[in-house]
């Protein structure tokens, strides 16, 4: 059966009908995200050939500002990310995950109307053992037209994203973005090198039926915390008794895209060595908030949204509850006498 022509829609073509939706814009963003999935285009080929090719593999032997091991492929996707959308002009800040200080591309009066906080390779340690990685992505707009660039413009929670969005380097590389109308996946024709529309309009079910948390941690967890995941695995006290699967990647990428699709809870609660929790607030919790609740879904620090949180600094650390918007509600409420801490 011959593809309709949806069936061949590319994610340029996508981008462009969404600039369609407004008159008025430059075209600033929509080349912004053409060149984010340039970077993914470049970083997926690499990685898919990390088994291959010479000094794509193992650590480059240094430590990024979170403290760990920084791989190889961490470093090349990193540089790519920022030769692919730090020249072009529509970008005024980079934030990066694998670099302590934000890059201020241009502090020229009007050049720059967007911020973009980006992972470039998260879960990056398991790249040697074949396991899904992913990129994730968040774009503000600037704050002020000020002659110079300042934490006003970096610093800005999730409630005031663009857009945002994830690539996952899988059994194929998908690139999933949301600009505020809907979430849509794009899935990577290698014969062509071109994403191509495959999951339009994605919707998270309400309820979960799986849930993804590393239970090694369960002994520094809170009482609240070890309850929740204990009604997780046996069905809620006072339900049904039907309790959930677990599934755990240990690749916040992956781990948050199956949940996305086929209904689940993701979990980084706090623990007594973390009482921050573990995952950055700019570079992941945020974009993925922003991505699940246009699917429909809700994310939590465990006391609010995490859309709501200002950040204090471009490496600040949350506890995340996110997916089902069901599940997530009912966690909040959960440890709403524990107000989130440990
Ligand atoms: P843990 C990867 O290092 C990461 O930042 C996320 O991708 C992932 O969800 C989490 O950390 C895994 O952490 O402590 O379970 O190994």
């Amino acid at each position: 059966m011959s593809p309709s022509p949806r069936d061949l829609q590319t994610i340029e073509s996508h981008i462009l009908e969404l600039q369609r939706m407004h008159p008025s814009a430059s075209g600033d963003f929509t080349g912004l995200l053409n060149d984010i999935s340039l970077a993914a285009k470049i970083i997926s080929q690499q990685v898919n050939r990390a088994g291959l090719a010479e000094n794509i593999l193992g650590a480059t032997g240094s430590t990024n500002v979170q403290g760990e091991e920084v791989q190889l492929l961490d470093e090349f996707a990193n540089n790519v990310f920022i030769k692919c959308i730090g020249t072009r002009g529509q970008v005024c800040i980079m934030g990066s995950e694998e670099m302590a200080d934000p890059v201020l591309v241009d502090t020229r009066e009007g050049s720059g109307s967007y911020v973009v906080v980006f992972d470039p390779l998260d879960g990056s340690s398991n790249i040697d053992v074949n396991v899904s990685v992913g990129t994730i992505f968040g774009i503000w707009r600037r704050r002020g037209r000020l002659d110079r660039i300042n934490d006003a413009d970096l610093l800005q929670p999730g409630s005031e994203l663009v857009a945002a969005g994830y690539v996952i380097y899988g059994s194929s590389t998908m690139f999933v973005y949301t600009a505020g109308h809907g979430v849509h996946g794009f899935t990577m024709d290698p014969g062509i090198g071109e994403f191509l529309l495959s999951h339009e309009n994605i919707r998270t079910p309400f309820s979960a039926c799986m849930y993804s948390v590393n239970e090694a941690y369960e002994p520094r967890w809170s009482e609240e915390v070890q309850a929740i995941v204990r009604q997780l695995k046996n069905g809620r006290d006072g339900g049904d008794g039907k309790g959930m699967t677990a599934r755990y990647i240990g690749s916040l990428v992956a781990d948050f895209h199956r949940n996305l699709l086929k209904g689940g809870v993701f979990l980084y609660p706090p623990t007594q060595d973390r009482p921050g929790g573990k995952l950055r607030l700019m570079c992941e919790a945020a974009p993925m908030a922003f991505i699940v609740e246009a699917a429909g879904g809700y994310a939590s620090d465990g006391t609010r949204s995490i859309l709501e949180i200002e950040p204090d600094n471009l490496h600040a650390r949350v506890p995340l509850y996110i997916g089902c918007r069901d599940d997530v509600l009912w966690m909040e409420k959960m440890l709403s006498g524990s107000n989130g801490s440990i």
